[in-house]
């Protein structure tokens, strides 16, 4: 829920209208909106050569994991990995958009541990494909709007470790 629907069903439950409180809160997320759009639509744009560099990255830092015998070794597997590392990206571009990172969370954090580890996939691996994507995206960004990009990627990488 954005912070503007979260906040009238709050307001409404009680009858009353909004506080300045919550007035205070709605004003920062909708002044900051244009940074998010901006922020998410790079995102948006850049996501393939941002999926491949930061893959390229990850398996030069884990040749074992496309190495016999590795979790993403082979074409198919490999495919996969990146796959997984999309809908990261496509999760964090959600998270800027809302300014919150329950749909990261709901989407693609809940039993994402146990779902890895049932895979025999290495979540450390899987938080480190995160972290290049960070490297990789924020490095084209302005340094605020990295700041705020990298928030997303650093609660998925927090998750996650
Ligand atoms: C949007 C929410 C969402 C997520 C997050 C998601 C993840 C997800 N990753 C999977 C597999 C996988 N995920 C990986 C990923 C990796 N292996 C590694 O060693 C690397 C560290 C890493 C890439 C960074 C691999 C290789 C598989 C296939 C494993 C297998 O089939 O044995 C699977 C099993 C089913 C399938 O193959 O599609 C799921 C459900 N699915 C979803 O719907």
């Amino acid at each position: 829920m954005s912070i503007v629907t979260k906040s009238i069903v709050n307001a409404d439950a009680e009858a009353r209208y909004l506080s300045p409180g919550e007035l205070d809160r709605i004003k920062a997320f909708v002044t900051g909106g244009s940074s998010r759009l901006r922020i998410a639509e790079t995102l948006t744009g850049a996501r393939e050569s941002i999926v491949k560099q930061a893959g390229d990255r990850l398996f030069q830092k884990r040749p074992d994991v496309v190495s016999p015998g590795g979790n993403a070794y082979g074409e198919d597997m490999t495919a996969t990995c990146l796959r997984d590392m999309d809908y990261y990206l496509r999760l964090v571009t959600y998270g800027v958009v809302a300014g919150d990172v329950t749909p990261i969370q709901e989407i693609g954090l809940v039993g994402a541990r146990e779902m890895y580890k049932s895979l025999g996939t290495d979540v450390g691996a899987v938080a480190q494909s995160v972290r290049e994507m960070k490297e990789v995206a924020t490095g084209m960004m302005s340094a605020d709007d990295a700041a705020e990009a990298g928030s997303y990627f650093d609660y998925v990488i927090g998750a996650m470790s």
